[in-house]
């Protein structure tokens, strides 16, 4: 019989194989997914309160703001599938403000996390229909095939998520959800407009030093889960412009000439050497719309913000 292995074993070697990948490159790099274990998670929470960080306050303002737009943008009785379940203040915006929403499918990779938020989600509505995915969206899933047929599905993708993803991966991920919508489908995108970088640096650089240590908790998630002997006073945090890019990226710089021991391996790293650990893709109305379209959407609605930080698209299918 087949042995079950714990999902947290299989992360761990997910986790345990980008690391090697990652460290051993010439370039090293690690995905940003491996940020948000649970102190990433809080650390990150936290970052959406910091006074630097403008893209969580904004979109929550736009949804309320245009709420009832969006609501008209919508349809009644909709099937919304949100991808990431996210703390549930946005999403309860929209489902307040939807003309009878029938069921909310939240996507997500982490189980645990998954089912707090639509239990949350189940006591402020109690009425609607719930049904969570555990998945990896940027990968093909499927939705579930019994969810309502005749009524709009509308996909809510918030918080500019989408700018973590490559280009590639993000019209990946726009086709995917235009394949799960179906053509009477509308999608709520947040996308983090381009900007002067006096503005934007500091949002990944923040006074506090809350981003820094955001960042840097994955190479203390490398000492804790793969017995890895990263000496954090030996890094700092940076954020950088990649203009080639249009991306604020996040890197963690070696302070000196050093060797890390990491799960029974030794990585060495130069003085001023990075490891590249996120990337944040900051979007032009255009750009986007460009992007949109090569995935098969039109872009019909952008609601932002006075200062144009911050764009919450309405998307429909091209054809
Ligand atoms: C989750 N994501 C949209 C955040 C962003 O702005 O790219 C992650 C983040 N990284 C540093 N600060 C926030």
């Amino acid at each position: 019989m087949l042995e079950r292995v714990p999902v947290r074993e299989t992360q761990r070697e997910a986790f345990r194989a980008d690391v090697r990948a990652g460290l051993g490159s010439p370039k090293k790099s690690l995905p940003s997914r491996w940020l948000y274990d649970d102190r990433g998670s809080e650390l990150f929470e936290e970052i959406t309160r910091l006074p630097e960080y403008y893209p969580t306050r904004t979109e929550t303002l736009i949804l309320e703001r245009h709420a009832a737009e969006m609501a008209a943008f919508c349809g009644p009785r909709a099937t919304v599938v949100e991808y990431g379940a996210g703390a549930g203040v946005k999403t309860a915006l929209l489902l307040a403000a939807l003309d009878n929403p029938a069921v909310y499918v939240p996507i997500d990779i982490a189980g645990d996390f998954l089912e707090l938020a639509a239990a949350r989600l189940q006591q402020r509505f109690p009425w609607l229909e719930i049904r969570p995915v555990t998945g990896d969206f940027t990968a093909d899933l499927d939705l579930p095939d019994d969810l309502p047929r005749l009524n709009a599905r509308v996909g809510f993708f918030p918080g500019s998520t989408i700018g973590n993803l490559s280009e590639a991966e993000a019209r990946g991920f726009l086709e995917r959800m235009r394949g799960h919508l179906g053509p009477g489908g509308r999608a709520i995108v947040g996308v983090d407009l381009r900007k002067d970088l006096a503005r934007l640096l500091p949002a990944y650089d923040d006074g506090a030093g809350v981003t820094a240590a955001f960042n840097l908790n994955v190479l203390e998630r490398i000492n804790r889960e793969l017995e890895g002997g990263f000496d954090l006073s030996r890094f700092a945090h940076e954020a950088r412009w990649n203009e080639r890019e249009g991306a604020v990226e996040m890197h963690a710089v070696s302070l000196a000439d050093q060797t890390v021991a990491v799960g029974g391996e030794r990585v060495a790293f130069a003085r001023g050497e990075t490891i590249h650990t996120e990337s944040s893709r900051k979007y032009s109305a255009d750009g986007f719309a460009a992007l949109a379209a090569a995935a098969g959407w039109r872009v019909t609605r952008i609601w932002t913000d006075d200062e144009r930080l911050f764009a919450v698209t309405g998307l429909e299918p091209s054809a």
